[in-house]
């Protein structure tokens, strides 16, 4: 067996089960970072807000800064399921973090998926070594949702793109190097965005103050303004009017990473909750011997393993390229995120009143999780997608 928390080797929340030996090579480098660089910091990096960027840019020591991006430039050229594990993995020492690293892996599989050769070798090889961060911006102050509805405006003059407009809810934003920024170049709807790289300093890119939020505090999130911001037209990524697609094609990636927080989050809580039922005593008893707590427990594990099965699942066929792909990647986050969510709240609710206290870490998983259910597109549109697809 790979690696495994102590008390859950073997048992059927193993996370190597029917793993080949380099993708249990890979969840054990993950595991021993987590426990290693992340663990160890959680509570702090949320209690300050801290956006560890020291120990973020470490993580592309092991491969972590584009794991599935082509290995020519820099990166590792993982699948989508191997990404998913080293993803797993890590957030069990921490959501926050991991999120934003496969924000910025996101983004620099765009690049390398649909940048001309000139773009891949320019930026790959900044962003897979994670000299340069990067941040996803798609959502605006007046669309979320319906994305397509954007209206941050690019016009072209001569051999540039002057942006006006806003994004909202930007990870990363104000420390991150690089923005991918989907913009309208043509007329109403989809076919009108495309996707440009916006870099940091640039005259007329600007930043709200820094959200105060309930999870996802190890990583800033602010507005991203552009007034008269003057952007080449050589960064523009893909063809005029391509960008929505490319952005949809992001998000399938995009949203089994995330997924994979949630698991990893889950996977925690479960294995503290067991610790902490072993050691707590009442009615002259461990409450691991009470048999409502074990059914629950029963339960939760089960929520565990079937989130896995469908985010793997998902992973899969989005490395066969298969036509189902976006609409099992939707299937996997509403299932995932949704129920691994509720696994750390009955893990808060068994540490009862410990639970609660920011001493303890189940709050934490429970914060930070619970914006999976919201961002990469709502578990509202992911049912949207799964319906498109099943009822055609
Ligand atoms: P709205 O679109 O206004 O939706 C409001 C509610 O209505 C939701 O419950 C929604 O599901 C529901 N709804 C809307 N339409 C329908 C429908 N047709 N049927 C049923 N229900 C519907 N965005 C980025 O681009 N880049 C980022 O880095 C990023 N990071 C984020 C970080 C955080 C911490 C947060 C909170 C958000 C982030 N987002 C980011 C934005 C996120 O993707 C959006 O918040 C999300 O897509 C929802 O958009 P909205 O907030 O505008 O909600
Ligand atoms: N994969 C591949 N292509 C996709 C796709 C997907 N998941 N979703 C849509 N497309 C394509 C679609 O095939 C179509 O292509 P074409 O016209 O070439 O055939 C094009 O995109 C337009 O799609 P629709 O006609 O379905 O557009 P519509 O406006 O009806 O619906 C919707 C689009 C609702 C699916 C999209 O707006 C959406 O996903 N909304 C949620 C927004 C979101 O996920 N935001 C996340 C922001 S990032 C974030 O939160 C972070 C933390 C980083």
């Amino acid at each position: 067996q790979g690696k495994c928390y102590s008390n859950l080797a073997n048992s059927s929340l193993d996370l190597s089960i029917g793993l080949s030996e380099e993708e249990k090579e890979f969840q054990t480098l993950a595991l021993d970072f987590a426990s290693k660089e992340l663990e160890p910091n959680m509570q702090t990096w949320d209690e300050k807000a801290h956006f560890p960027v020291d120990v973020i840019k470490k993580s592309a020591e092991l491969g972590f800064g584009g794991l599935y991006c082509r290995e020519d430039c820099g990166g590792t050229g993982l699948s989508r399921l191997s990404t998913s594990i080293i993803f797993e993995a890590l957030s069990t020492g921490c959501v926050s973090t991991t999120a934003f690293i496969s924000i910025h892996n996101m983004v620099a599989w765009m690049v390398d998926s649909f940048g001309s050769e000139e773009q891949r070798h320019k930026w790959l090889p900044l962003l897979t070594s994670m000299d340069k961060l990067a941040s996803y911006c798609l959502t605006e102050p007046g669309s979320g949702s319906d994305a397509a509805a954007l209206s941050t405006s690019a016009r072209l003059h001569g051999d540039h793109y002057i942006l006006n407009g806003s994004k909202a809810f930007i990870s990363g934003a104000t420390v991150s190097d690089v923005y991918l920024v989907m913009v309208r170049t043509g007329g109403e709807g989809a076919k009108g965005i495309s996707a440009l790289i916006v870099e940091k300093g640039t005259p007329g890119l600007s930043f709200g103050k820094l959200e105060s939020k309930l999870g996802w505090k190890s990583q800033p999130t602010a507005i991203v303004n552009f007034e008269d911001c003057a952007v080449p037209v050589v960064n523009r990524i893909g063809g005029e009017g391509f960008g929505f697609n490319i952005a949809m094609q992001g998000l399938n990636g995009g949203r089994i990473n995330i997924s994979s927080t949630s698991l990893g989050a889950a996977q925690k809580s479960f294995e503290l909750t067991k610790d902490h039922l072993s050691v707590r005593k009442a009615f002259g008893t461990e409450l691991i011997n009470n048999q409502y707590l074990q059914f629950k427990m029963a339960d939760m594990a089960t929520s565990v393993v079937t989130s896995r099965l469908i985010v793997r699942q998902a992973a899969r066929a989005l490395d066969q390229r298969l036509p189902s792909a976006s609409a099992l990647c939707a299937m996997a986050k509403l299932h995932a995120t949704d129920s691994c969510f509720n696994v750390c709240n009955d893990a808060l609710q068994m540490f009862g009143g410990y639970g609660y206290l920011c001493d303890y870490p189940i709050q934490q998983f429970v914060r930070d999780v619970r914006v999976n259910q919201i961002l990469e597109g709502t578990n509202e549109i992911m049912r949207l997608l799964v319906a498109r697809d099943t009822l055609r």
